[in-house]
């Protein structure tokens, strides 16, 4: 646990009086959660089950896209959905009114999920072969960045309401992400948000992002979003 903030199963630094910097790099934890991520991508891989890691920070529309995905995905593919907040079983809830199957996991403290966490929600919801898992991790765009889960990708999922400059704020989470989703686009023309500049951005602390521009609320995107999901999926299976 981290002495200055309390936060557990992370690394990170704090500064001190004077400019010095105590560094708390926890290298045995994240060598310790790299070993379940490995577990858990066997497992994946064995079953062709693409597995997805969505990182952004809260509000940014990571609940609302799953509902949205899993009602235009229906019955035809089977989906199951890791919920990782600090408290409450609000967006579990929220998934399982979606028809899917959920399960919420409760960092209390901690900022993040971590692989072997979700090893043991991926075997309580036992996915089906071929199906997609994914994993909602708790809501900020720093302590999720390093922590593999033994996803396939992470997705970042920004909102035009948070401002252009989160990629330069926050590399490393835009750096290890794949795929950044652009959403609730339908507020473009309420917001001062500079797209072009984002995706600049963007592309600049990390040259191989995809970016797909969503909304959850209009509809906007998803069957893009929904194709990029199941072009993966259906690459597993063969
Ligand atoms: N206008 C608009 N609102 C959205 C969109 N996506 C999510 N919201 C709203 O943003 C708020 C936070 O959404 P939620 O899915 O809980 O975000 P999460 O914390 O990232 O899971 C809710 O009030 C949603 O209704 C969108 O595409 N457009
Ligand atoms: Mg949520």
């Amino acid at each position: 646990m981290c002495t200055t903030c309390g936060c557990e199963d992370h690394t990170h630094t704090h500064p001190e009086p004077g400019g010095r910097r105590r560094v708390s790099m926890e290298k045995n934890l994240l060598a310790k959660n790299d070993a379940f991520a490995t577990r858990n991508r066997s497992y994946f891989e064995a079953r062709g089950i693409l597995a997805l890691n969505l990182v952004s920070s809260p509000g940014s529309g990571k609940t609302s896209l799953l509902v949205a995905t899993l009602e235009r995905l229906g019955s035809a593919h089977p989906a199951v959905v890791v919920e990782g907040d600090q408290q409450t079983s609000r967006d579990a809830d929220r998934i399982r009114a979606a028809g899917a199957p959920a399960l919420q996991i409760n960092t209390g403290k901690g900022c993040h999920l971590d692989a072997h966490s979700v090893e043991h929600a991926i075997l309580e919801l036992a996915p089906p072969p071929g199906a997609l898992v994914f994993i909602e991790n708790v809501g900020n765009l720093v302590c999720p960045a390093p922590f593999d889960l033994g996803e396939a990708h992470k997705v970042v999922i920004l909102s035009v309401t948070e401002g252009e400059d989160k990629p330069l704020k926050y590399p490393d989470m835009f750096a290890a992400a794949d795929l950044m989703l652009l959403n609730k686009v339908d507020l473009l023309p309420h917001v001062d948000f500079d797209e072009a500049a984002c995706l600049g951005y963007a592309l600049q602390v990390n040259p191989r992002l995809e970016v797909l521009r969503t909304s959850a609320r209009s509809g906007e995107g998803l069957q893009a979003w929904i194709d990029w999901l199941l072009a993966r999926s259906a690459a597993l299976a063969r």
